[in-house]
């Protein structure tokens, strides 16, 4: 069954849970608290990648995040690193990470390639087409998910022809990132074509604007718990290997429902 990726965000500027967890000791316990709800993976990040965020320099997204891979790892819990920087990914794999979550897909730093055959890791490939802007003007497509499936095909197979073992991949369409509200319906809608690609797919879509935009004008960021879990029990059901969410409980229900739902059909 679909597994649940905890966020963890160790940034003072993430756009849900900012500032929250940005001492060690408050984010490790964020993160038991997580898996004590239910997640199976935590994903620590030191960087965030909203648009407009602060740029973080490497020193200080390693300096945020090994000390809570660190601990977190020691507990027996699998954790991801959430980083496009191939240092930090080193870094956090000696810290005991099994999961590197790049946004970038390889593109933001092309050394990456070599920290994930190097590490041994698993390696989460987002579609991405740059760093996000205001504007994002990269936001554009004649036919959503075939360039989207087009384009994680092709870091696929960049990683494949550098030596990467395909059963560490992980694919992610990256809801959000360079794609507007209708972009990200399409892509979610598409999820068995992406699927089709024959690895496991990871989807993010937890608290995303879009989300919002089906909420009354206003509304907390929280309210968006609710549509984030109908897209994780929609997206468990269309097959996602996991769904990375802010608010683990009610995405541990939804999975729960879509699993005796299935068990019923099976019985
Ligand atoms: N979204 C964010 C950060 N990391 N990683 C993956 N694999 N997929 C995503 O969709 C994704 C991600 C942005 O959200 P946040 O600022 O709430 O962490």
């Amino acid at each position: 069954m679909t597994l649940i990726m905890g966020v963890l965000n160790v940034t003072p500027d993430s756009f849900s849970d900012g500032g929250l967890w940005l001492e060690p000791e408050a984010a490790v316990e964020h993160g038991l608290q997580l898996v004590a709800e239910g997640a199976d993976i935590i994903d620590v990040g030191g960087e965030s990648t909203r648009p407009g965020a602060l740029y973080v320099a490497p020193e200080e997204e390693r300096a945020r995040v090994v000390p809570v891979i660190a601990e977190l790892a020691s507990r027996g819990i699998t954790v991801s690193v959430d980083t496009m920087n191939a240092a930090t990914a080193r870094a956090a794999a000696e810290a005991g990470a099994a999961i590197i979550n790049d946004v970038s897909g390889g593109l933001a730093d092309e050394t990456m390639p070599d920290a994930v055959l190097e590490t041994g890791l698993q390696y989460v490939v987002m579609h991405w087409r740059g760093r996000l802007d205001a504007a994002d003007s990269k936001a554009v497509y004649e036919h959503t998910v075939a360039e989207v499936r087009r384009e994680l095909s092709q870091r696929v197979t960049r990683l494949l022809q550098h030596g990467i073992d395909p059963d560490r991949l992980i694919l992610d369409p990256g809801i959000g990132f360079s794609k507007n509200a209708r972009h990200n319906w399409q892509v979610l809608a598409g999820l068995p074509e992406i699927e089709r690609l024959g690895f496991p797919v990871l989807i993010g879509a937890s608290r995303k604007r879009f989300l919002g935009a089906l909420l009354p004008e206003g509304a907390p960021a929280v309210d968006r718990d609710a549509p984030t879990a109908v897209v994780s029990a929609l997206a468990a059901q269309a097959g996602a290997w996991a769904v990375r969410v802010h608010d683990v409980p009610s995405t541990r229900i939804a999975i729960d429902v879509v699993r005796a739902w299935q068990a019923g059909r099976d019985d």
